[in-house]
């Protein structure tokens, strides 16, 4: 958007007023913290209960086998994996300064030696790996809500809470990946977490994922299809729809073998296509992992297969292999990570957290920085706190997202269809201009500005209609001001 500097730059000005004002005094050291993350990757957590599929779901995001699934200490800790120049593990103990551990791969994940040293004591353990998607966010694994030990739990929680109610220390991540497996009273508690008190918590900064959908109606062929209708259900719930912004399917294990698929793999998977069984293989695991004598493969490898693709996975793979629709691993990979519905999760992650990264960083470094200057009053710091009052009201950034969260919640009496538009037109789908307008992405500038010019009168009929509702009207003007930012950005040529 145009007109003067964005709200990233804003912010950061801010901060940096702040530090040359505070200097080497009490919070001093948290403002450089807060200015440094300016200039990081979005810090995005996966969050959701114990077993949810969370570290699977990391590895698939990542294209690598790196975090430990299922059991062992690591997966009790909270872990950060961030881009790197190079490979690196470093533990932040509770007490005591940072080292560095060593590591190895083993079978794929990342074996970390924790040198004695308890879950319990652990505050995070920073992964630096040089991949690509790590470059675009730093992801968060942790340990979950519900675990089998509170404390675990707790950590999650304290993490992922926008501002810890204890120290009043802001968030640490700026966006939240939640993955749920069924809608339980759990789930909806913990999103709550995100809403309850304050005004900025809202959910647009949370993608909601229905993990494991491999296993929704027992890994039938269609179970993808069900899981997508379900997600679909989910995300129109209004106590859901207020706490994240849409439902992905994702099998994160297929989509991770996927990334990761071997060539043994292939042959096995060839093999197991090609025996004349394989029907009543596949009924059920048991028979999988001790039926037919005519399949040539070890139980231990039968039991790898199905810890890697699951049911669901070894049935879908088997039938592209026997109808031809795939002849070597990389045509399996493609095809499988595809069913695997992540393409969709990064989509969403594209569109919605990387291009508002910007807003949802300036937005955590605003919080951080309010927090600091009311944890350390400093008198000469009562100019700053009325720019710091005048930038946050005057962010068409922030309002967007606060009345996409108004209109999410039901604060706005609109029709169904202008609710929709208005959604679209904030940004709720991708914020650059094409999308906000529903264009197609070769939409042609004319008609960039011809349609911005149509919902620009619209809104502002909205807004000036003595008929209209006082939060319509807020609203009307708001969406005119979106129209004149994109009207700005395509100026009619002379
Ligand atoms: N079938 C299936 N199993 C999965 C999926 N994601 C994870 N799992 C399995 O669920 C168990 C727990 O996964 P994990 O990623 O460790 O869950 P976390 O506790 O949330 O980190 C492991 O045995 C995974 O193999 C999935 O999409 N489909
Ligand atoms: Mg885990």
């Amino acid at each position: 958007m145009s007109g003067g500097p964005g709200i990233a730059d804003r912010v950061g000005g801010l901060v940096r007023t702040a530090i040359a004002l505070y200097g080497d005094s009490p919070g001093g050291p948290e403002l450089r913290a807060v200015d440094a993350r300016l200039a990081e990757p979005l810090r995005v957590a996966i969050a959701g209960r114990v077993k949810a599929g969370k570290s699977t779901l990391l590895n698939a995001l990542v294209g690598q086998q790196l975090a430990a699934t299922d059991a062992g200490e690591c997966t009790r800790i909270v872990t950060w994996y961030v881009d790197g120049l190079t490979y690196r593990v470093t533990l932040h103990p509770r007490q005591g300064p940072p080292r560095q551990l060593p590591f190895r791969r083993l079978g794929g994940s990342l074996d970390i030696a924790m040198d004695g040293v308890a879950a319990a004591d652990v505050e995070r353990l920073v992964v630096e790996w040089p991949a690509p998607t790590l470059a675009d966010m730093s992801l968060i694994d942790t340990p979950g809500m519900g675990s089998m030990s509170t404390d675990v739990g707790q950590r999650s929680e304290a993490l992922l809470t926008p501002e810890d109610e204890v120290d009043g220390a802001p968030a640490e991540v700026d966006a939240v990946v939640y993955l749920m497996r069924h809608v339980h009273g759990e789930d909806v508690r913990f999103l709550g977490t995100f809403q309850d008190g304050s005004a900025d918590r809202n959910p647009m900064n949370t993608v909601g994922v229905l993990a494991r959908a491999d296993e929704v109606g027992h890994a039938r062929p269609d179970a993808l299809e069900v899981a997508a209708r379900i997600a679909t259900r989910y995300a129109a719930d209004l106590r859901i729809r207020a706490l994240c912004r849409t439902v992905v399917p994702v099998a994160g294990l297929l989509a991770s073998s996927a990334a990761a698929l071997r060539e043994t793999e292939y042959r096995s998977i060839e093999l197991l296509a090609a025996c004349p069984d394989l029907d009543r293989l596949l009924l059920t695991a048991d028979r999988l992992l001790t039926g037919s004598p005519r399949l040539e493969l070890l139980d231990d490898e039968r039991a790898a297969l199905l810890d890697r693709f699951g049911m669901f996975g070894l049935r879908l793979a088997t039938r592209l292999v026997r109808d031809g629709a795939v002849s070597s691993a990389t045509d399996l990979a493609h095809e499988l990570l595809t069913a695997s519905g992540l393409p969709l999760l990064r989509a969403v992650l594209a569109d919605q957290f990387a291009a508002r990264a910007d807003v949802l960083k300036a937005r955590s470094a605003l919080m951080g920085l309010e927090s600091i200057m009311r944890r350390y009053p400093l008198p000469a710091a009562a100019g700053l706190a009325h720019d710091v009052e005048r930038v946050r009201a005057g962010a068409h950034e922030f309002a967007e997202i606060s009345l996409i969260d108004a209109i999410r919640t039901g604060a706005v009496p609109l029709s169904s269809g202008d609710l929709r538009a208005a959604e679209q037109l904030l940004g709720a789908a991708g914020t650059d201009a094409r999308t906000r307008l529903g264009l197609p992405r070769d939409a042609s500038p004319e008609g960039v500005r011809k349609l911005a010019a149509e919902h620009h009168l619209r809104w502002q009929q909205r807004a000036e209609h003595p008929a209209s509702p006082r939060e319509v009207a807020q609203a009307a003007r708001l969406l005119v001001r979106t129209c004149e930012g994109i009207l700005g950005d395509f100026p009619t040529v002379e």
